[in-house]
């Protein structure tokens, strides 16, 4: 096995980095965390997460956690691991309390060829790496098969936002999609992991109608968003996709929603507006964890026995 890095949160890792770390929690706490595979990538590389697990009588309050989605957003990945690593180790009542109560699904990295080559050959990378003529990737966010490319989605293969040839063309995708169709009966929450705009996102992206069960999602969200600014001021919006930034289809959220009915779904645009957008400086990666920590305690306090 190759050595990897010590794991923490004062810079951003490599994908074997965040997979060893997933190891060493596995390792340190057996009764509680189960490695997953989650999926697998064009370029043949597993999309690894954890099931993190306190009771069998969790099953059916299973939340699923996705992050890494576009390439580029590394402040997503850290964000997952430092949530991860906080439900295991902290000693906070409120955040043993969640903890405890839910079966968790941590996958940090989703669209691991994308990452990958953000690291080594191009920092703003935002797609797959399925080669499409002369140009590479899929929007892994525009390829889910919810109302998949009928809005604020491209067909050019070369765009930022191509939706694929068809639903779920990507090898991540559609792997990803199946492992989530397993759990889906279980599954009370849908939460993905963007950046950056400091947001909180609630379905759909296709229409700026407020469908579904909007009313909690934006009660709940306005008081997580609430909690989040009282640690360092950092302010959130609150809303629906399509009239909070733009009409977008095809994402995995509004996949879990429409498809599956899944309750509690949100999106996280994490830090910041725009100073340093993507290349957010590592060590911001604690103090956006915290924040974000604070947000998911009031989300998941407020579903508690509901
Ligand atoms: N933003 C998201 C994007 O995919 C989004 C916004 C979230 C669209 C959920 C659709 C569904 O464009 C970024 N920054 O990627
Ligand atoms: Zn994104």
């Amino acid at each position: 096995k190759v050595q990897s890095r010590a794991f923490g949160w004062t810079d951003y890792y490599r994908l074997n980095d965040i997979y060893a770390w997933l190891d060493s929690i596995v390792a340190e706490f057996p009764n509680v965390v189960t490695p997953v595979v989650g999926g697998s990538s064009y370029e043949g590389r597993q999309i690894r997460g954890v099931r993190v697990s306190y009771s069998s009588a969790n099953r059916n309050r299973t939340v699923f956690v996705e992050a890494g989605i576009h390439a580029r957003e590394w402040i997503t990945n850290a964000v997952s691991t430092y949530i991860l690593n906080q439900l295991l180790r902290s000693s906070d009542s409120r955040i043993r309390a969640i903890a405890q109560y839910y079966d968790w699904y941590f996958f940090p990295s989703v669209n691991p060829d994308g990452y990958e080559y953000s690291h080594t050959t191009n920092r703003m990378w935002r797609k797959t790496r399925t080669p499409y003529g002369s140009c590479y990737g899929a929007d892994p966010n525009r390829n889910w098969g919810y109302r998949w490319n009928t809005g604020g989605a491209s067909t050019n293969p070369c765009s930022d936002t191509f939706a694929g040839p068809n639903p779920f063309s990507e090898r991540s995708t559609s792997t990803l999609s199946q492992f989530f169709t397993g759990i889906s009966s279980q599954t009370v929450a849908y939460i993905s992991f963007h950046s950056y705009s400091q947001l909180l996102l609630i379905p759909y992206g296709h229409t700026t109608q407020n469908l579904d069960n909007y009313a909690e999602l934006k009660q709940v969200g306005d008081r997580a968003a609430a909690a989040l600014a009282s640690r360092f001021g950092t302010r959130y919006t609150v809303g629906n996709i399509a009239a909070t930034i733009y009409v977008a289809t095809g994402g995995s959220m509004d996949w879990a929603k429409g498809t599956y009915g899944t309750r509690i779904t949100y999106t996280y645009e994490l830090r910041d507006q725009g100073r340093y957008g993507f290349v957010l400086p590592a060590d911001q990666i604690i103090p956006t964890g915290q924040e974000t920590l604070d947000s998911f305690v009031v989300i998941f306090e407020e579903f508690l026995g509901k």
